[in-house]
């Protein structure tokens, strides 16, 4: 698709690192965007926020949508299809060049994108701000890869302290454990009880840590969609953005799946994305899910 420059090579993960990305189930990159795209990318925000859009939805998408609004977090899905800044970072070559060489697909398009905003401090009522413990394959079901994965992109230096992503480690090789299983299934990125959802999930896991993560502005952090995962309250004196592609691999396709009520599940790319010969959604329709990389 591209070629990339000596120096981009050198930005991509070693062998021994795809390794580590298997065992742990999420990878931090070396810095692979430049201060330019990170302003860029804040500035179209600034834009979205101010209601500026570079492409609609169709309206009839817009009820299905997990867009999020209290005083203190803001949650904005689609954001790579709404601004033309942040979909730039999608095309930075190293995305879909670092996901193609985690997952061992030589073809990565984009499967959807959530912009996360935590306002400062929220001391107070620290749970204001923190998404919860959740794996993206709840997401992801009528999805038939196990490979999809996402790549959260922090637009500041990010610790623990700003809501970097603290990881259950080795969680997405757990299988074959219903308790464990049944809390995969939850959708539980907004979620009203951090504690109790936490106290379920450790409670057949205690062997596996918690690992909090740190990033520098520049860098970003590949999760595999089968890790569970949450980001805490921001409790530092400054705002905290971060944009997450989702990403898939060359075989991922749709498939039809129903829920314990026999009601089918979907996802909001069923309703847009074009469709193949039997009727169902393309997963590769190149407006709402673009190829990011190939070779
Ligand atoms: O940016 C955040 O705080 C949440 C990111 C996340 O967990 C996700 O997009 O799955």
């Amino acid at each position: 698709m591209v070629n990339l420059t000596v120096e981009q090579i050198g930005l991509l993960p070693t062998t021994e690192e795809i390794e580590q990305y298997k065992q742990k189930g999420w990878y931090i990159t070396k810095p692979i965007f430049s201060e330019h795209e990170i302003e860029q990318a804040l500035l179209g925000i600034k834009r979205h926020y101010q209601g500026e859009r570079d492409t609609e939805l169709p309206e009839k998408v817009k009820p299905h949508l997990l867009d999020w609004k209290t005083d203190t977090l803001r949650v904005d899905t689609y954001i790579a299809h709404y601004n033309h800044q942040v979909r730039q970072l999608m095309k930075n070559p190293l995305v879909g060049a670092c996901a193609a060489l985690l997952t061992g697909s030589n073809e990565i398009r984009l499967f959807n994108s959530v912009l996360v905003h935590k306002l400062p401090k929220e001391r107070a009522c620290q749970d204001q701000t923190s998404i919860g413990w959740h794996t993206d394959l709840a997401y992801f079901k009528t999805c038939t890869s196990e490979k999809m994965l996402a790549v959260w992109i922090p637009l500041q230096d990010s610790d623990e302290t700003m809501g970097a992503p603290s990881f259950l480690e080795g969680s997405h090789l757990k299988q074959h454990d219903n308790h464990f299983n049944n809390l995969e299934e939850k959708k539980n990125f907004i979620c009203d009880d951090f504690a109790a959802f936490e106290k379920q999930l450790l409670v057949s896991n205690q062997s596996m840590k918690i690992v909090h993560t740190q990033l520098r502005k520049g860098q970003c952090c590949f999760l595999d969609s089968k890790v569970f995962h949450y980001t805490g309250p921001n409790i530092s004196e400054h705002h905290r953005f971060a944009v997450t592609l989702f990403l898939q691999d060359k075989d991922n396709r749709f498939r039809k799946v129903y829920d314990e009520d026999n009601k089918l599940i979907y996802h909001t790319n069923d309703l847009l994305c074009r469709s193949l010969s039997d009727g169902s959604p393309d997963y590769s329709d190149p407006t709402f899910c673009p190829l990011l990389w190939t070779t």
